[in-house]
């Protein structure tokens, strides 16, 4: 095992840098794909990849990438990434514990002199958390050849912005085609954003798959009328339809003993007014599963119940597919070096898989890719109580350190 060592104080220094970078008027941190505070972000992280030495290049996508070619070698480069968008009301170490961590690497080998076989790229995708601009992970999708640049830079927000005009207006739509980087492999180092790690006292994750994700938005037209008039033989109910989706969802998934997760994350009634019965209600539903065929039968057995909630409630429902993802095998050889690395610090290290999406879930479409999970607290995520302790933050930055010497080279 080297010697070689990350300074944890100044990962952790631009982790709460980057942390405080998209605050909105109530404190919290929004900094949402393509807006000013991504733009803030963005830009600080291109100039800390700069002071590391590293050369800062944007795809047409926003893809930011900070390159380090010591010998200007056609090899092609290993690339640690992950994204530094949030959702909202987000936690510090999302993504960010990831792209950082990468550069943290990078700028510690080249302090020590340390130099690899292969240049060494430290990606920060646009649109991790599709928040704003659906799907999500689109910028590492796109880099991946799974959707289109002129489809995704034409994607309409939930703002009514377009992402590609938006990508102009801050002055991230690079020049470079994606994909012009074809990495060698790819590794993500990430907060595990569950309980595993935390409860079983184990420091390192070394992911080996992630789940499938189905992102649907459902939208219910009923009828508005007056709340206090209308028997409720008469009515045709947009909210009342959408509240019963809500519980079929949380009722069938409890039910079976299957990993299987849904969440309504977001929901609008029309017109909104306490005494006009709902005429129609847009939701979204997530729906995620390590395993393909059941993820495909939960959203079947969605469709059929919209299908009988219709008829019964006398409303028209509509769904657009926002994002479908398969599960995501890791590669074995990656994971074993995960572990190994793990054990030479004498850390302990455990398999899992992820619940969370990540660009691993796209890069691996590519290149070999593997992802390093450390302990959340409480398991909390998407939320600004997200934490993970120094020491954990360090042990994965070292451990991410000696698997991409390995893969380097170096
Ligand atoms: O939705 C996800 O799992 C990721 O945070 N975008
Ligand atoms: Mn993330
Ligand atoms: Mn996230
Ligand atoms: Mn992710």
């Amino acid at each position: 095992m080297s010697h070689l060592r990350i300074d944890g104080e100044r990962l952790l220094g631009r982790l709460r840098a980057l942390g405080g970078i998209g605050r909105d008027g109530d404190g919290r941190l929004v900094r949402l794909a393509a807006s000013d505070a991504d733009r803030a972000g963005r830009d600080a992280v291109a100039g800390w990849m700069r002071e590391a030495g590293l050369e800062v290049m944007l795809d047409r996508i926003g893809n930011l990438f900070g390159v380090w070619d010591p010998g200007a070698s056609d090899a092609a480069p290993l690339m640690l990434g992950s994204h530094i968008d949030t959702v909202i009301d987000a936690g510090i170490y999302d993504g960010c514990y990831g792209v950082l961590g990468g550069l943290e690497v990078v700028q510690t080998l080249r302090e020590a002199g340390v130099a690899p076989a292969r240049p060494i790229v430290v990606g920060a995708f646009t649109n991790e958390e599709g928040v704003r601009y659906a799907p999500d992970m689109m910028g590492s999708l796109v880099f991946a050849g799974g959707l289109g640049v002129e489809a995704a830079l034409a994607t309409v927000g939930t703002d009514g912005t377009v992402l590609g005009e938006e990508l102009a207006r801050i002055g991230h739509a690079g020049p470079h085609e994606p994909g012009f980087l074809r990495p060698h492999a790819y590794l993500e180092l990430h907060v595990e954003q569950g309980p595993v790690l935390e409860r079983e006292g184990v420091p390192i994750g070394a992911v080996e798959n992630l789940q499938g994700i189905s992102w649907q938005r459902v939208t219910i037209e009923g009828e508005a009328n007056h709340a206090g008039t209308t028997p409720m033989s008469m009515r045709r109910d947009a909210g009342q339809a959408a509240a019963r989706v809500v519980t079929f969802l949380r009722d069938r998934v409890s039910r079976s003993n299957a990993p299987t997760v849904a969440t309504v994350g977001c929901m609008v009634f029309e017109p909104n007014a306490i005494n006009v019965i709902p005429s129609r209600a847009v939701f979204t539903v997530d729906l995620r599963d390590p395993d393909e065929a059941r993820l495909l039968a939960e959203e079947v057995a969605l469709a059929r119940y919209l299908e009988e909630l219709a008829a019964a409630e006398g409303v028209a429902i509509t769904v657009e597919r926002l994002a479908r993802f398969q599960p995501v095998t890791f590669d074995p050889s990656i994971v074993r070096a995960i572990e190994a690395a793990a054990a030479a610090h004498g850390l302990r290290c455990r398999r899992m898989t992820s619940g969370a999406g990540h660009d691993a879930q796209m890069m691996a479409r590519v290149c070999p890719a593997a992802m390093i999970f450390v302990p959340s607290a409480g398991g909390i995520s998407h939320n600004p109580r997200e934490h993970t302790g120094l020491a954990d933050l360090v042990a994965g930055a070292n451990v991410l350190l000696d698997v991409a010497r390995e893969l380097a080279g170096a």
